[in-house]
């Protein structure tokens, strides 16, 4: 009786002090650096807030679609029943390209605005990270799931954050991280399986956007102003736009991407 109260105690305080830590000092040192006081928050006045929407068209010929070989992985092989084919070109069935990391780039300097609320998410299904393009804000929570019965190990390769890999047992509890520095984008691998790939955007605002399996994106809630918007794209590259938003202006900013 007296053992097994001893095992309850040993067993919650090791609960306790696993929670109050959440998991690494690294992260913990991070979350605070992304909490640090910096300009005054702007509000944006929902009266006058501006929208930027546009599409992304795709020109020539489109790669042909690289299969992914999961033969040498029995445990990601058994996961699929249709082969699988590479996310680094999605071409969209009406001409458009998926995938497209569009974010405002200049014009918001000296800003800041509410911290980010919730987490994004990213998870391992069938060996592949889904989505395959994502975007949070610098001190977000990004919450990496597994959801294979196969250990994973995540390795996200950013410049100007810090570099990190972690082990993640078959659906083991979620890894849960931020990036507190602005880096668009960041590569992610996976060490275990080498065609798994993804790209983290970290944003210091909250205008950003992927483009969807119609190639169109939508950045709302923008203060009137002029602005460079990006589109970002893995194997294309990058364009800007500069634009002028009037109050209350539904502008469109298309961008062209040419296949070999
Ligand atoms: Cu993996």
């Amino acid at each position: 009786m007296l053992l097994k109260t001893f095992y309850t105690a040993t067993i919650v305080a090791t609960l306790i002090f696993a929670s109050g830590c959440g998991g690494s000092s690294d992260s913990t040192s991070e979350k605070k650096a992304a909490e640090q006081p910096t300009a005054a928050v702007t509000k944006v006045d929902p009266a006058t807030a501006a929208t930027v929407t546009g599409k992304v068209a795709f020109a020539g010929a489109a790669p042909k679609g690289s299969r992914i070989d999961m033969s040498a992985e029995p445990d990601c092989k058994g996961l699929h029943t249709a082969p699988v084919n590479s996310e680094e070109v999605v071409v969209n069935s009406n001409g458009t390209l998926a995938n497209v990391f569009v974010y405002v780039k200049g014009g918001l300097e000296g800003k800041s605005f509410d911290p980010p609320s919730g987490s994004v998410a990213l998870d391992q299904k069938g060996c592949i990270y889904h989505p395959h393009v994502i975007g949070v804000r610098a001190g977000q929570a990004l919450a990496i799931n597994n959801s294979d019965p196969t250990t994973h190990n995540v390795h996200p390769m950013p410049k100007t954050n810090r570099e990190w890999n972690q082990s993640q047992p078959p659906k083991g509890s979620a890894i849960e991280k931020t990036f507190p520095r602005g880096e668009v984008m960041i590569p992610v691998k996976c060490n275990v399986h080498p065609w798994m790939k993804s790209y983290i955007g970290v944003v210091e605002h909250p205008f950003f956007a992927v483009t969807n399996d119609q190639g169109t994106f939508e950045i709302k809630g923008l203060p009137p102003g002029a602005y460079t918007i990006e589109a970002w794209h893995e194997k294309y590259g990058a364009q800007e736009q500069k634009v002028t938003l009037a109050p209350s202006a539904s502008q469109a900013v298309d961008f062209n991407f040419k296949g070999e």
